[in-house]
């Protein structure tokens, strides 16, 4: 048998980096006031132009998300009262695109002893006859976790600005033996055959993570099922989500998958797997060598947590939100006065191969795209780089790219010890390796002789944007399921910048990452985008179009000001 042998093909990187010193005001009334001047000019320069975030404090998880008589609805985990996770309420913004935003007042806050001590994650459903209910977990008197619906105030207001909790909340309590302080985040809820709906939510067991299951016929009076939808040896699970897909199959009559997501509260997380789900059982058994937890598929591979789906029945399409936490320090987001961005939401799908998902931004997101900057096969020999020019400032762009690598033989050998790691880990230690400056993101394929496939791995190293002691800057990794060679060496790679966003979708989507970073000097007009090229091989850049991003509308609800 021959022996297998791996190897590094190229180290190719995108990177934000300044072009000069920052510069300092010389007539500045003290170096106090300066410094802090200064630093409150960095902390505006990383909010972002066009991921969501409120004019101010913390937030966390995607709630309720929903398409509502014309109008897209986001809630999210926020705390009114300032820039640390506490207090702990339903924000609640819309918009007609999903791309600008109203902003309305909470939609759902502590009224009740079922949620006095907080109003924590959960999703909404649209009932047959239109009716949006909201299912969220409470955190009540005693500090169980308990899960509680609200229905609209006025079904004609399509914002939705008013939440009413009936008294008979909690509508699901922790049972007996449950673990009450880890029994939270319902799903939207589902149909069976039976005309019983459906949901699942998450809790454990010890070390067991579990998705339980409950069963209603009026989203009133909830039983749950004998068994689990699914359970693993991972922790807590936060945030299930569970949702069809179309299988592509042959000629597109795949029928339907579903999709079955966990947040692991241990590693910070999310993993999912697809398969059979049978309604009539409510077993759900995942397609064959899909694994779950530590070792399986995730949707991102970089800071995204706590995402939650939505069908968008306008566009038939299935939407994604995450969470985006910062990578700064606690101390940091007080000083800021915000922690906290959702990612751009994607559409989500299956792959035609059946093998993954893929993501895409939401096509409406282009609409935001300005001054257009376009270089075609540009030759970067190893160690060259070039600056891609004439945007205006790059720290807010859109930047899709096709790399060919134009020798894939010219691989290093790939140290066999790396086969049983995680991607992260193999791009840390090659990473570390790389000659030259690494930018915030970029995509490393390592070749071999594994049946003539060679295996690709994205990279995204934050650490030449972000120069602070005390941020979190792993560099963050998914391998990247292509034929590199079949497809002619190329592959694409489109990045969103937006100040302290990096969120890079990979091969049409099949491997997305989101970091944070965070420049002090590359922010503004002295921002500027390269293309690097660190490798043995020469890459071309077949295409390239780098657009400048406009800003999105993030308004007050008119409604409040009048
Ligand atoms: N965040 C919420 C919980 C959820 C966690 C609390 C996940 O409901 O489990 O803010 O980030």
């Amino acid at each position: 048998m021959a022996i297998r042998t791996w190897a590094w093909v190229v180290f190719l990187l995108l990177a934000l980096l300044s072009s000069s010193s920052s510069c300092r005001a010389a007539e500045a009334p003290s170096p106090q006031v300066s410094a802090d001047a200064d630093l409150a000019a960095i902390d505006d320069a990383h909010r972002t132009g066009y991921h969501f975030q409120p004019p101010k404090n913390w937030i966390n998880d995607p709630n309720g998300v929903m398409y509502y008589k014309g109008v897209y609805h986001l809630f999210y985990q926020y705390n009114p009262k300032g820039a640390v996770w506490g207090n702990i309420v339903w924000a609640h913004a819309v918009s007609t695109d999903l791309v600008d935003w109203v902003m309305l007042p909470p939609a759902i806050y502590p009224t009740a002893p079922f949620d006095v001590n907080g109003c924590w994650s959960g999703s909404a459903t649209v009932l047959p006859d239109g009716t949006p209910v909201i299912m969220y977990t409470g955190i009540d008197g005693e500090n169980r976790q308990v899960q509680n619906v609200a229905y609209p105030k006025d079904l004609s207001d399509p914002y939705l600005r008013e939440w009413v909790k009936p008294d008979y909340n909690p509508v699901i309590a922790p049972a007996p033996g449950m673990n009450a302080t880890a029994f939270r985040d319902p799903t939207t809820a589902w149909q069976g055959p039976d005309g019983l709906w459906r949901l699942v939510i998450g809790t454990k067991d010890n070390h067991r993570g579990l998705a339980m299951l409950y069963r209603s016929r009026d989203f009133k009076r909830w039983a749950p099922a004998r068994r689990a939808l699914r359970s693993g040896d991972t922790g807590m699970w936060e945030c299930p989500d569970f949702y069809p897909v179309n299988s592509p199959g042959i000629g597109g009559g795949g029928g339907t998958k579903h999709v079955f997501k966990v947040s692991l509260d241990l590693t910070r997380f999310e993993y999912y797997t697809f398969g059979e789900y049978d309604n009539a059982t409510d077993t759900y058994v995942p397609d064959a060598a899909l694994a779950d937890g530590n070792d399986g598929l995730r949707y991102d591979y970089g800071n995204f947590y706590a995402s939650k789906t939505f069908l968008d029945t306008a566009k038939q399409r299935r939407i994604l939100w995450g969470w985006a936490n910062e990578s700064d320090s606690t101390a940091d987001y007080v000083r800021k006065g915000w922690a906290g961005v959702q990612a751009v939401p994607r559409k989500v799908w299956l792959a035609p191969d059946g093998k993954q998902l893929v993501q895409w931004p939401v096509a409406e997101i282009e609409s935001l795209r300005g001054n257009h900057v376009n270089v075609t096969d540009t030759l970067l020999k190893a160690g060259q780089h070039f600056e891609v020019s004439g945007l205006g400032s790059p720290a807010q762009a859109d930047v899709e790219a096709s790399f060919q690598v134009m020798d894939l033989d010219k691989a290093e050998p790939f140290d066999p010890a790396w086969r049983a790691s995680d991607a992260q880990t193999v791009c840390a230690a090659r990473g570390a390796e790389a000659k030259g400056g690494v930018g915030p993101f970029g995509v490393v394929f390592k070749g071999g002789g594994d049946g003539g496939k060679h295996v690709v791995l994205m990279c995204n190293d934050p650490s030449m944007s972000s120069h602070a002691d005390n941020l979190y800057k792993p560099t963050f990794a998914g391998f990247v399921d292509v034929d590199v060679a079949q497809i002619g060496g190329k592959i694409p790679l489109r990045t969103l910048i937006d100040h302290s966003v990096v969120e890079s979708f990979g091969a049409h989507g099949k491997t997305c990452i989101l970091s944070r970073v965070y420049p002090t000097k590359a922010i503004g007009d002295k921002a500027r985008l390269y293309v690097f090229n660190n490798g043995e091989s020469d890459v071309k850049v077949t295409h390239l179009n780098a657009y400048e991003m406009r800003s999105a509308k993030i308004t007050a609800d008119v409604k409040q000001n009048t």
